[in-house]
């Protein structure tokens, strides 16, 4: 996500620029060990990697694609110069092997974890790695199921308030729309009503996720010493934890009250069943029931389930607005699902066809190019190293010589990663594989002995959204029923169609590893 950045700012940024340049000069020059490999490179000179590292900056997907073709396809490892440093870019036979690599070789925690980056810290540190993955794996996703009504309750609600119910084609800014409706949904599980509805905290949760990575990515190339600063000039995460703080502050205050006095009457089973209590009891120590550092976890179970989600569903707005052909028959099934099974996660289970959409989606329009972010969102590891796990999935630091089953030997010290994007346009891996084709994956599920495969929630070697392994993204369950719902929702209450067919799904920036979608295109609604 681009930040803006101010005017006044940008003399700053020249002379940030400047000192960053020598910076990288001196590091490029006199610090790097690379590995034996060939390397990508479309410059040539002195400026060579600070050109191609630039290059890799406005359009990783481009760079990714042509290292694909030329390296990646014929089983090759390759080197490319990213801004933060060389990586190494393993092809996709390999990416089993890394996901099976001891972790004393090729270490998905030290990628996330670089101690350089420790020292950074802008609020207190939040150590306990599996945090999230639990409260994600135990708590929200049952909790979306059992409350599936409450769900479909705000959905109503936000989708008049944001869309509303026109007989006649009414434009929608899909992004600003998209972001809201999702951000309200899952907020409406995370701290229920009415703050999901608060105007300011809605604002901050939506605004603070896009800075979180944003930033990230505006942060990713500069020094380290000059982060700090930089954090300043260009992210507004300090202003988004005011907002914050003067929400959530009282909110957990008045819970760890009520807590203290639960536990000196010995009424243990009134507790509420809501995220707050779920932070609390997942605390491990009398200290981190500090009610900053609850906050910041609190805060921070939003962001995982917000952002992923907010922008996977843009995406899968576009993509039927752009395929209007589908729509009666995901209508259908939808409709008859509800028939047998009402609204329930039995039902949901039952869209096949919605899933494939989405799937597919997905994959010709994934949040980033390759699955590379570990230590670069910097700051954000201060206050949540389980986030950054999550990002690091595919990414491996090497933190001992390892060699492929090729006898490719990657040195200590590097990084891989893998090329994602360009895996998933691979016409090899996936026939037709440019082609939008909604369907493709419930036709392979139809196939005898593969009901439960190619959903949206499977990883395999090749589909590595939500990484693969034991790591995996565990708030893929949440995102896909949330997502689910509202698409439902769409589809049952709407005709839509994009502003300018022509052009099919609006076209996205780059920025660094990070896919934006379109922020200005238009989707049209119309009531049914
Ligand atoms: C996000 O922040 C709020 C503040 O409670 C927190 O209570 C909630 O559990 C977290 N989730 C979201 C989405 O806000
Ligand atoms: C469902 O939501 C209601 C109200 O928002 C809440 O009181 C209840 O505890 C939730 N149920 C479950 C099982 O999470
Ligand atoms: C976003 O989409 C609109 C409509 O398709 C298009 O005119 C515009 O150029 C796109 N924006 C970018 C940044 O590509």
């Amino acid at each position: 996500m681009a930040i803006l950045i101010e005017p006044s700012y940008s003399s700053w940024f020249g002379l940030f620029s400047a000192i960053a340049l020598v910076i990288f000069l001196y590091k490029a020059v006199f610090t790097t060990r690379r590995a034996k490999l060939p390397i990508y490179s479309t410059h040539s000179g002195w400026f060579a990697s600070w050109h191609n590292s630039l290059e890799y900056l406005r359009d990783s997907s481009g760079v990714l694609r042509s290292g694909y073709a030329k390296f990646s396809k014929k089983g090759l490892f390759y080197q490319l110069r990213t801004p933060v440093r060389w990586v190494i870019v393993v092809p996709p036979e390999f990416v089993d092997e890394i996901r099976t690599a001891p972790p004393d070789y090729l270490s998905a925690k030290v990628s996330a974890n670089d101690v350089v980056q420790t020292r950074y810290t802008v609020s207190p540190v939040v150590e306990s790695n599996k945090f999230h993955f639990h409260i994600l794996k135990t708590h929200l996703t049952p909790s979306l199921e059992r409350n599936i009504t409450d769900l479909l309750d705000e959905i109503k609600l936000v989708f008049s308030a944001e869309i509303g119910s026109s007989q006649d084609w009414k434009p929608v800014v899909m992004s600003h729309a998209a972001h809201r409706i999702a951000t309200r949904t899952a907020n409406r599980l995370l701290v229920g009503a009415p703050l999901c509805r608060n105007e300011e905290y809605l604002q901050m949760s939506i605004k603070y996720t896009v800075d979180v990575f944003g930033g990230a990515d505006k942060l990713r190339a500069w020094p380290d010493f000059l982060k700090p600063a930089v954090t300043y000039l260009v992210t507004n995460v300090k202003e988004r934890q005011k907002i914050a703080r003067k929400h959530l502050i009282p909110y957990i205050k008045a819970r760890l009250a009520e807590e203290d006095q639960i536990k000196e009457k010995g009424l243990q089973n009134t507790k509420p069943v809501d995220s707050l209590q779920w932070v609390i009891d997942a605390a491990p120590s009398a200290q981190e029931r500090d009610p900053e550092r609850l906050m910041y976890r609190l805060l921070h179970l939003n962001v995982s389930a917000v952002h992923t989600t907010s922008v996977t569903f843009l995406n899968c707005m576009f993509d039927l607005a752009s395929h209007p052909e589908i729509i009666t028959e995901l209508r259908e099934e939808i409709e008859a699902a509800l028939d047998t099974y009402g609204w329930s996660a039995r039902g949901l289970s039952q869209l096949r066809k919605l899933d494939s959409f989405m799937l597919e989606s997905q994959r010709l329009a994934p949040i980033a190019s390759c699955e590379y972010s570990n230590i670069q969102i910097w700051y954000f590891k201060a206050q949540n190293s389980d986030l950054m796990l999550r990002l690091a999935q595919m990414t491996r630091a090497v933190v001992r010589d390892f060699t492929f089953s090729d006898g490719t030997t990657v040195p200590k010290g590097s990084y891989v990663l893998v090329p994602m994007y360009a895996m998933y346009l691979d016409d090899d891996l996936y026939p037709r594989a440019s082609e939008f084709d909604a369907f493709r994956w419930s036709k392979l599920r139809d196939q005898p002995g593969a009901e439960n495969r190619y959903q949206f929630v499977t990883t395999s070697p090749t589909h590595i959204n939500f990484g693969h392994g034991k790591d995996a993204c565990p708030g893929r369950f949440f995102a896909a029923q949330e997502i689910k719902l509202l698409l439902a929702h769409v589809i049952l209450h709407y005709d839509i169609r994009l502003e300018d067919p022509s052009n099919g799904h609006p076209k996205p920036t780059w920025y660094d590893r990070s896919r934006r979608p379109n922020q200005t295109a238009r989707v049209f609604f119309r009531s049914r």
